[in-house]
């Protein structure tokens, strides 16, 4: 089982003889496709938020949202370089909106998060809807709807963009439309969707026509309100401190298809207990400060700083104050796909 096939000058011959005819032999490749454990090209790394904020502000001096259609620095996993890709199935970005700017009407099969890092009252449109964004605020774009973004404050606006480009890229499943102006029509009020799927309620006739939620904005007042709540029964995960995900109410299901996202809390000086998953998964702090032990690396981190961990790599959190952390990752697909392993401790 763990042996190579030998080396020989007649069998490196017959390789050079098949390979005009696009063959090659399986068993010089079984051992690298089929590993024991997962092995990801992907290198677990954590970028500053004041580093990037700098390059970002410098690229809104470069070129206008409007121009650039989404002004965004990819994070790309040094592992993935030029491929944009935050591991090997997502891809994360951030983006500016400075005010006054628009970015343009479109829309692609690719579904797209939004989770705010900096800035209040910047706006995107979804499908005839808009809705205001501030700090902490997951917003969805699901695949095949209409978005623009705009910025009517007085404040540059920056978010985190969570995509699932290299998983649709792999299926070659990318379809997109631009609209004929910057801004889409907009055909209901600013908190329609809250009144009528945030509720607890729906509309008695409604069914869904979609896996994305309805909701697409989840305030972050009211995730980290459930947190603040949660904490009073000291139910600590010892992985995850006290974890919650974000849901579709029409179907208990993940928000959004192919992404997972949540929001966790670790109480001041909490240690983890180590954790390994098979969906690699970009977290970013929104309040808080401490340390990310991934495999074998160590990176201290505060609020607005994202990090990347791999697949199935050991992760540990140590952190020095009551830290709250964003997370996504394509953990709804493994599921789905029978896929999905952890391992938790050293077990
Ligand atoms: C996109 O549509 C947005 O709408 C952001 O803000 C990033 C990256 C690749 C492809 C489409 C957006 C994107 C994107």
């Amino acid at each position: 089982m763990d042996a190579q096939p030998t080396q020989t000058p007649e069998r490196a011959a017959y390789y050079d003889k098949i390979a005009p005819g696009n063959l090659a032999p399986l068993w010089e490749n079984l051992k690298a496709l089929v590993t024991p454990e997962p092995v990801s090209p992907c290198q677990p790394f954590r970028w500053r938020y004041a580093e990037v904020r700098e390059h970002l502000m410098e690229a809104g001096r470069l070129i206008t949202a409007k121009e650039a259609e989404r002004r965004v620095l990819m994070l790309e996993n040094p592992g993935l370089r030029g491929q944009a890709s935050v591991t090997h199935s997502l891809y994360a970005g951030l983006q500016l909106i400075l005010p006054g700017e628009v970015a343009p009407a479109h829309r692609h099969t690719q579904s797209a998060l939004r989770f705010v890092i900096e800035g209040d009252g910047a706006y995107t449109a979804v499908d005839g809807e808009k809705t205001l964004m501030r700090e902490g605020d997951f917003v969805i774009t699901p695949n095949w709807t209409w978005h623009d973004h705009g910025n009517d404050s007085d404040r540059p606006m920056v978010w985190l963009d969570g995509l699932d480009i290299p998983l649709v890229r792999l299926l070659d499943a990318s379809f997109a439309e631009t609209w004929p102006e910057d801004r889409q029509p907009l055909s209901r009020p600013v908190g329609d969707s809250p009144a009528r799927f945030g509720e607890g309620l729906l509309p008695i006739d409604w069914r869904p026509d979609a896996k994305t939620s309805p909701v697409f904005n989840y305030p972050y007042e009211r995730s980290r309100a459930a947190l603040e709540k949660l904490r009073e029964t000291r139910d600590w995960d010892p992985c995850h401190g006290l974890k919650l995900r974000y849901i579709n109410p029409a179907s208990g299901d993940w928000a959004m298809p192919t992404i997972g996202t949540c929001l966790q809390l670790l109480p001041k000086g909490f240690t983890s207990a180590p954790y390994q998953s098979t969906d690699g998964t970009v977290y970013t702090a929104v309040e808080g400060a401490g340390r990310v032990t991934i495999g074998n690396e160590t990176f201290d981190f505060g609020a607005k700083d994202v990090f990347v961990v791999p697949s199935w790599h050991r992760l540990q959190f140590d952190v020095d104050e009551d830290t709250v952390l964003f997370s996504y990752s394509d953990r709804p697909v493994q599921e789905k796909l029978d896929l999905w392993r952890e391992r938790r401790g050293n077990a």
